[in-house]
């Protein structure tokens, strides 16, 4: 009882911030400069979260500080980026006690599930997983594209908590007719012409056990900005799956055809999924699973090291899911690698950790880091290009002086 009452304060207390016309968020204390023409943001501080770096304010968009994701390979709530599409946004209406996720369409029996339902009515699963936007590091892209200027932070690795999606639709009994599943939640668009937000999987995806409906983030309830109380996780699949405050699971006898799948967030149809820059793809597809990144996390670019000593160089490295099998360090540019040691694996859809040492002469050094994928996928070690400035993944390169 102690502990509802308190949840639900906390709840409606973030509500009230977020009404129509108040400001969401306290003044932005200090500005960061990311590394790209107009790059520069505010770092601001919004109810359960730690000052972040401000993309937009209507509606909220922020993004993690990088330096968050050398502390653990779990990214903690307060610090996990946010993304939304529609203007109001968090929306209203997620009182716990009413909260229902209706599911219907090409079932036998549709459900209206309350929270109870969720965590009483069906075994929970547990789960590590990565989400990052599509248009994660949109802001490197040369040439530059349209699009939210998001700097390497659009993405968090988290332990989630809920029902696979797989039990829900077992038990509302999906017609032998169901083509997809679409996805939406409780935030809409502010004007009729906007279209709502509202994303599919084909079944056989949404019933594959690992799609999830989550309630529980890193031991905790979702911060409202990141779901509340209620999202969708798909493992592996780029975030703009991962519906929040979920409140519609609808079976579709087609392929669902809604602007944010039919328009928006699509790729180009080869194996690349990139053009010449500048050029359009003649035919696309929904983007779908990451591909293989990994970051240097302790050194910044334009650090100083100790010249002739050992610097040890540690990382983080991901891919959609076949998971990573290494991980390998250049200090000179590229010529030469060293492997890296991978640290705990948390399941084929985290965060990996690895370190490394180096000996460095003095001067500069361009450090590089490559991983590899259980399938045998890297990247490249120049970025590919695609109009929507989705899926950025290379060789990142972190310059550094040993003196
Ligand atoms: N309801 C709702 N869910 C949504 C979105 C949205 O606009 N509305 N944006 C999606 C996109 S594009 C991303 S990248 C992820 C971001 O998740 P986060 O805000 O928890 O980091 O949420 C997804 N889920
Ligand atoms: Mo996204």
């Amino acid at each position: 009882m102690v502990d509802r009452r308190r949840v639900l304060k906390g709840v409606g207390g973030v509500l009230a911030l977020g009404g129509a016309g108040t400001p969401l968020a306290a003044l932005a204390a200090e500005t960061v400069t990311l590394p790209f023409g107009n790059g520069d943001r505010p770092l601001v501080q919004y109810p359960q979260k730690r000052p972040l770096i401000r993309l937009t304010t209507r509606p909220p968009q922020l993004e993690t500080p990088f330096a968050v994701f050398d502390e653990d390979a779990i990214t903690p709530n307060d610090a996990f980026f946010v993304r939304y599409h529609l203007t109001d946004s968090p929306p209203a209406g997620l009182d716990p006690e009413t909260y229902r996720i209706e599911v219907k369409g090409q079932v036998d029996a549709p459900l209206s599930l309350s929270l109870d339902d969720l965590k009483t009515g069906f075994e929970p699963v547990e789960l590590v997983a990565v989400n990052q936007c599509s248009g994660n590091s949109r802001g490197f892209f040369e040439p530059r594209v349209a699009g939210g200027q998001l700097g390497n932070g659009g993405m968090g690795n988290a332990r989630w908590k809920g029902v696979p999606l797989k039990a829900i639709l077992a038990k509302a009994g999906l017609k032998a007719g169901a083509r997809q599943v679409a996805f939406n939640g409780l935030d809409g668009p502010a004007l009729p012409a906007t279209p709502d937000f509202v994303k599919a999987l084909d079944v056989d995806h949404a019933r594959d056990g690992e799609v999830m409906v989550a309630y529980a983030m890193n031991g905790a309830d979702l911060p409202v900005l990141n779901g509340y109380p209620v999202r969708l996780v798909v493992p592996g699949y780029y975030g703009t799956y991962w519906v929040k405050h979920l409140s519609e699971i609808v079976a579709t006898d087609g392929v669902f055809d809604g602007f944010w799948m039919k328009t928006a967030y699509r790729i180009p149809a080869n194996a690349c999924a990139c053009v010449p820059p500048g050029e359009k793809p003649a035919t696309t597809i929904p983007i779908n699973r990451y591909d293989v990144r990994s970051f240097i996390t302790n050194l910044a670019d334009g650090s100083k090291v100790k010249a002739g000593g050992e610097t040890v160089v540690k990382g983080i490295a991901f891919d959609g899911g076949y998971g990573i099998t290494e991980v390998v360090l250049s200090a000179d540019g590229g010529r030469t690698w060293q492997g890296a040691k991978l640290g705990k694996d948390l399941g084929k859809y985290s965060f990996r950790p690895w370190q490394a040492a180096v000996t460095l002469p003095p001067g500069g050094h361009d450090l590089k880091v490559r991983a590899v994928n259980r399938i045998g996928q890297s990247q490249p070690m120049a970025p590919l290009w695609n109009p929507a400035g989705y899926m950025r993944n290379v060789v990142e390169t972190v310059r550094v002086t040993a003196a």
